[in-house]
């Protein structure tokens, strides 16, 4: 089997160092190469702390985290993160250029690179419209961008380094329905595995698997199509 870009989670539990209450309980799933997963789930059921252990921000507490076929635990962190775009809830931007921004964490990066993942995500021609294009300084001494534009920025900077595994935690929420639709769009030329945390119900409908989380737990699985048939409380979500 090719392993680039599998996930696989077996009981993995987790509580952040120092706190007594465990907020992930006896997680296990596996995900393959090339398969798009949509996490769902209320505010504080854990879905960013699932997210936040397959870049090895945390190790679990008990069980194991395996990406790529190989066990975090013996995997260097340089060769993570060449494997792992990561684009976490608070899209982190500093001041400086819009081209050191995109290049942050892959200073190698061509600006043609650059253009073609900003394409991608949605941002090129915002980037283009602005007074110095590529160079605009953004931040403290620069312009201030919409939070929606933040996040295609971030989106774009995780697309460079052509993750086999991208994992977007809430990184799209501010996109309108249409534009979130081109960006995954371009997504899935990537080829890659896709963990996106999302309220909206078609981005639901595109994954091979949605996880529901509910305190720490994983509660339902399955595609949309699946839980409209089998799950009250996604059903409940889906009309809501
Ligand atoms: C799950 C706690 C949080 C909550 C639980 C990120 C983080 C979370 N927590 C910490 O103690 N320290 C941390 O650094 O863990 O939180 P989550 O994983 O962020 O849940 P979520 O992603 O489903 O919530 P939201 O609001 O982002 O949709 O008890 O206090």
């Amino acid at each position: 089997e090719q392993l680039k870009g599998a996930v696989t989670f077996e009981h993995v539990s987790f509580r952040y160092p120092g706190m007594s209450t465990y907020v992930l309980k006896d997680i296990s799933f596996h995900i393959r190469p090339g398969e798009t997963v949509a996490i769902l789930g209320s505010t504080g059921a854990g879905k960013s702390s699932i997210l936040q252990l397959i870049p090895r921000l945390y190790d679990p507490t008990e069980g194991a985290v395996y990406v790529d076929g190989m066990n975090l635990k013996d995997v260097k962190m340089d060769d993570l993160r060449k494997r792992i775009g990561f684009t976490p809830q608070e899209s982190i931007l500093f001041s400086g250029t819009v081209e050191e921004n995109l290049a942050w964490g892959k200073s190698d990066a061509t600006l043609s690179e650059m253009k073609a993942a900003a394409q991608d995500a949605q941002i090129h021609e915002t980037i283009t419209d602005l007074k110095d294009g590529y160079e605009t300084k953004l931040g403290q001494k620069g312009i201030n961008l919409s939070g929606g534009q933040k996040q295609r920025l971030s989106v774009a900077r995780a697309l460079i380094r052509k993750p086999n595994i991208l994992i977007l935690d809430d990184s799209t929420s501010a996109l309108d329905l249409q534009t979130e639709s081109k960006v995954l769009d371009a997504i899935d030329k990537y080829k890659c595995t896709l963990f996106i945390v999302t309220q909206k119900l078609s981005t639901a409908k595109r994954a091979d698997k949605i996880m529901l989380i509910d305190d720490g737990k994983i509660i339902e699985e399955g595609t949309h199509d699946q839980l409209m048939n089998t799950s009250t409380l996604y059903r409940e979500i889906a009309y809501s």
